[in-house]
């Protein structure tokens, strides 16, 4: 039997039929342990109470409940909208209220006393996510000597945007405290380490490990990917066409939590651009699906409105009474449907402006039919091209060049298809979620072991 996995993350699964990669390969990864998922009750609370059992998710699933204030200043407030600002490059969108970020250390604090309530020496600790960058260092400080991992899943932030924060210095030291640190792309790895480099606490070891003040940091790349084969069985299902009749013949498809990350607006105006250019004769179409996230911050606010105006300006423009260019849907939809949309369009366009993977663009290689597929328009700026470089790779900031690629993209020859997707699919392939949990928690299991954590400083 492996060592016990506990694995912590904001969100837990709740044991719906349509999650994702991730959760399929943790909560695997989880049951061939008897391990733990730990992480925030859906509904709030008093922020007082003890871990509760949640169950539907798959694995055994521990809960802590968030209070009204701890939801508004540690997740909606310090979370996202000081460190996801600051991550994606929009350190203009920073907000800075002194009690989003004293929340959001007292809630890592109160959640390491509760991991170490159930913690076994010997257990691993797999940490998700900017929501927890200190949590390693508040388990120290309880005594844990435990392996303590961290995957960031959304960019590494460069070294001049760290000053945004009221004690930049804090960040370095709270990653110090985890054994392995996973990032998604070799640029967030070099990202971290130019960091370490401008820190004249950290020693970097000839292994490649960073140390800082006695504790030993490994720092590595594991890009995230999908669940292939579950993904690609809800594509090829046949059934009902999701457009009922009247499916539009070539349509691109963009899918997006509703975030300014994603450089929707930009793709709109690149899609009016197309219309004005288009070939004669030709009715092309953008699907897009965008469901709204967070939406009591106000930078989600705007970006919804935006959208709004661009949409209804470019249908007003261009529409015909039998006609709708821009389809824009601002609601989550079945995961199976999100599929076999995948499979029908013609083009996927992921403008993303900052993305740490961007799961949407390997779920579109994924649904394609290998002998007629579809082709991926990828922004350069999401960790996904790194690998993808057979896409189409595009500036999400060049409206022209992201019209000249929608072009390409509804124009390319069979063969240039085929094979852009093949070498793709052989990077989803290669990138799989199963793999991704599996090399993360070997590289955990083979760190140098923290010594006693009081000693360590
Ligand atoms: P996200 O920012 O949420 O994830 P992404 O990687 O694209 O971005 O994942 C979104 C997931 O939600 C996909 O599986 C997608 O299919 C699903 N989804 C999106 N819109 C949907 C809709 N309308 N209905 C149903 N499902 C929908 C963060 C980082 C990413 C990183 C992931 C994983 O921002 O960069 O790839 O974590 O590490």
């Amino acid at each position: 039997m492996p060592p016990r996995l506990i694995a912590v993350s904001n969100r837990i699964p709740t044991g719906s039929p349509s999650s994702g990669g991730l959760v399929v390969a943790l909560r695997d990864a989880l049951s061939a342990s008897g391990g733990l998922w730990i992480g925030a009750h859906p509904d709030p609370g008093t922020g007082l109470e003890e871990m509760e059992e949640v169950s539907g998710g798959g694995c055994r699933c521990l809960a802590f409940r968030l209070s009204e204030e701890e939801i508004s200043d540690y997740y909606l407030g310090y979370a996202n909208s000081v460190l996801w600002p600051l991550c994606h490059r929009r350190v203009d969108l920073v907000e800075m209220p002194s009690t989003y970020e004293e929340r959001y250390r007292a809630v890592n604090a109160r959640v390491a006393k509760l991991i170490a309530q159930v913690a076994r020496p010997d257990d691993l600790i797999w940490v998700h996510d900017y929501h927890f960058f200190p949590l390693a260092s508040e388990l120290r400080a309880l005594g844990l000597a435990n392996r303590i991992g961290f995957f960031l899943h959304i960019p590494f932030p460069s070294l001049g945007d760290l000053s945004v924060l009221s004690q930049p210095e804090d960040f370095a030291d709270w990653l110090a405290d985890y054994n392995l640190l996973g990032l998604q792309t070799r640029g967030d790895v070099a990202r971290c380490l130019e960091m370490y480099r401008a820190d004249p606490r950290a020693e970097f070891m000839p292994d490649g490990t960073v140390k800082m003040q006695g504790r030993i940091t490994s720092v590595r790349s594991f890009p995230i990917g999908i669940d292939v084969d579950h993904f690609r069985e809800l594509a090829g299902v046949g059934g009902r066409n999701p457009f009922g009749r009247e499916a539009p013949d070539g349509f691109v498809i963009g899918v997006d939590r509703l975030d300014y990350s994603k450089g929707i607006p930009n793709r709109f105006r690149a899609f009016g651009r197309y219309l004005k250019t288009r070939p004669e004769g030709t009715r092309p179409c953008l699907v897009q699906i965008a469901p709204p996230t967070r939406e009591r911050v106000q930078a989600y606010q705007d970006i919804t409105s935006e959208l709004e105006e661009i949409a209804g300006r470019l249908n007003g423009a261009f529409a015909e009474l039998d006609w709708t260019p821009i389809r824009y849907i601002h609601r989550s939809i079945d995961r199976s449907v999100l599929a076999r949309l995948h499979r029908m369009a013609r083009a996927c366009a992921v403008t993303s402006l900052a993305d740490g993977m961007n799961l949407v663009a390997k779920e579109f290689v994924a649904a394609q039919d290998p002998e007629d597929p579809g082709v991926l328009i990828l922004s350069r700026f999401a960790g996904a091209a790194e690998d993808m470089t057979e896409a189409l790779l595009v500036n999400p900031y060049d409206i022209e060049e992201m019209a000249a690629a929608i072009h390409q993209a509804l124009e390319m020859p069979l063969d240039e298809r085929r094979a852009r997707h093949a070498a793709c699919m052989e990077v989803v392939r290669r990138t799989d979620a199963t793999r991704w949990a599996a090399q993360f928690l070997a590289a955990l299991r083979t760190c140098m072991p923290t010594l006693s954590p009081q000693v360590a400083r």
